[in-house]
Formats: C-alpha cells, sequence, structure tokens
C-alpha cells in the first residue's frame, strides 16, 4: 500500500527515510520497488543529469509501522545542482514539511562503478544534521545494481569501500545493506529500519552473502549476512 503524498498530509509520527546518492543510483527505482509504486520516477533513458528534478515523498506501510515516508532526492552529479545544494533542499523540506530531522538516512552506491562519484564521509557532518539520531546509526549505506556486475568483483569493491571510504563512518555505526533490486529486499532494509532490529549474520555466512548489516552489541556491528 502507498500513496504519492503532499505535505499537509505528513504526520509528525512518521518514520522519515530520506535516500541520497548519485544520479542514476537507483533511488527513485527503490522507493517504487519498496512501495509497489505503479509510477516511477525513475530514468529509464540516457539522462543528461538527474532525472529526479525535486524532492518526493511517498508514504507505505511496512510491518507494523503504517506510516513510513520515503523521500526521494534529485542525484548527486547533475550539473546544475551541486550536493551542497541538493543537501540543504533536503534539510528546508525537512523544516518545512515537518519541522524536525529524518529517522534514517540511505545512502546509495551502484556496485557497479569501480570509482566513488560520492562518498559520504566526506559529508558526514552535513548528513548527521540531516538526521534526528546524530549518532551515525541510521546512515545506511545501500550498495545496488548487483545483478549487473560479476559477484566476485562486485564483492571485492564492497570490501575496499569499507575498508577505505567508508571505514571511519561503519566505525562510527553505520550499517551497509545489498539491496538486490527486489521487492522483498527494499522492504527488508525498511522493516530493519524501521524496527531497529539486530540481525545476527546467518552461521557460516561469509561477506559474499546477502543482507543487512544492523548494529547489536558487539564493537564489530559491520557484518552482511
Ligand atoms: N539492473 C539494475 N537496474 C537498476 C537497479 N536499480 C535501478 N535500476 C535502473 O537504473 C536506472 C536509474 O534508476 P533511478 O531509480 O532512476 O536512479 P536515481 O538514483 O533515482 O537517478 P536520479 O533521479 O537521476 O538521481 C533505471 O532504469 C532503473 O530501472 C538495480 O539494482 N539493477
Ligand atoms: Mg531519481
Amino acid at each position: 500500500m502507498w500513496a504519492k503524498v503532499q505535505t499537509s498530509e505528513l504526520d509528525s509520527r512518521d518514520f522519515v527515510i530520506v535516500v541520497l546518492g548519485p544520479v542514476g543510483s537507483g533511488k527513485s527505482a527503490f522507493i517504487a520497488k519498496a512501495t509497489g509504486s505503479l509510477y516511477e520516477d525513475t530514468g529509464q533513458e540516457f539522462c543528461a543529469g538527474s532525472h529526479t528534478r525535486s524532492i518526493q515523498a511517498t508514504k507505505c506501510a511496512i510491518g507494523k509501522s503504517s506510516n513510513v515516508v520515503l523521500v526521494d532526492t534529485p542525484g548527486f552529479g547533475d550539473k546544475n545542482m551541486s550536493e551542497i545544494q541538493i543537501l540543504a533542499m533536503v534539510s528546508k523540506w525537512l523544516h518545512e514539511t515537518y519541522d524536525r530531522k529524518a529517522t534514517a538516512i540511505l545512502c546509495f552506491h551502484p556496485i557497479t562503478d569501480n570509482r566513488m562519484r560520492w562518498s559520504p564521509s566526506n559529508k558526514l557532518a552535513v548528513l548527521q544534521e540531516l538526521c534526528e539520531d546524530t549518532s551515525v546509526s541510521k546512515i545506511v549505506l545501500v550498495t545496488t545494481m548487483w545483478d549487473e556486475v560479476d559477484e566476485d568483483i562486485g564483492n571485492e569493491r564492497l570490501a575496499e569501500f569499507r575498508e577505505n571510504y567508508w571505514k571511519t563512518m561503519i566505525l562510527q555505526g553505520a550499517r551497509t545493506f545489498r539491496y538486490w533490486n527486489t521487492p522483498e529486499s527494499a522492504r527488508e532494509l525498511l522493516q530493519a529500519v524501521t524496527d531497529e532490529v539486530t540481525i545476527i549474520p546467518v552461521p557460516g555466512s561469509a561477506n559474499g552473502t546477502r543482507g543487512l548489516a544492523m548494529p547489536d552489541s558487539t564493537p564489530s556491528h559491520d557484518f552482511e549476512r
């Protein structure tokens, strides 16, 4: 169940989940998959900049929560909008809409990219400012496009991100998630973010397996199952 919502329909008790990332990283497609939305603001064809031009809110039910609001944003890398302008746009939208901050932030990265086009750690202070919990634990580093890459190469890339670009954020509590481009995978992530469940790794699972890295009571909370 989903609905594109006008700002007047939003409620201060909503779970507000902001989706950020480079152009074409699959933000809008993720929201469409998660919500079963018939209307997709996804850029199928070649697009010179961000296909999504403005902030879009879609409300949906996830598990027991009937009030999860997914906030789509223009992609980073649009030559007419800088990263800071996009982040400022999100901040202004949150302020004007809710007069509060986001519950969680999903930062997308296509695993097909062999370059880091946008690293959330470079904008960590701004991201923390957007989020009501400033502890970094409500930031999830989501990799997309796994079906487009050889799995071994994808795993190597992910390991590199975790060891380098994302290391500090992960040590501070950020989680990682491998998104499989399915409604189930999208909803698994949203369920975990909204429930704050602790997911125990499947015994014997390795880095190469799917899943969510949620914090648990151990210092090493950056696992995937
Ligand atoms: N193969 C594959 N295609 C995907 C995946 N996620 C998204 N896509 C496709 O990638 C294209 C771009 O996806 P969008 O959802 O428009 O990307 P976006 O991040 O919203 O892009 P902007 O709005 O331009 O910032 C679309 O054709 C999607 O259908 C994925 O996991 N695998
Ligand atoms: Mg989009």
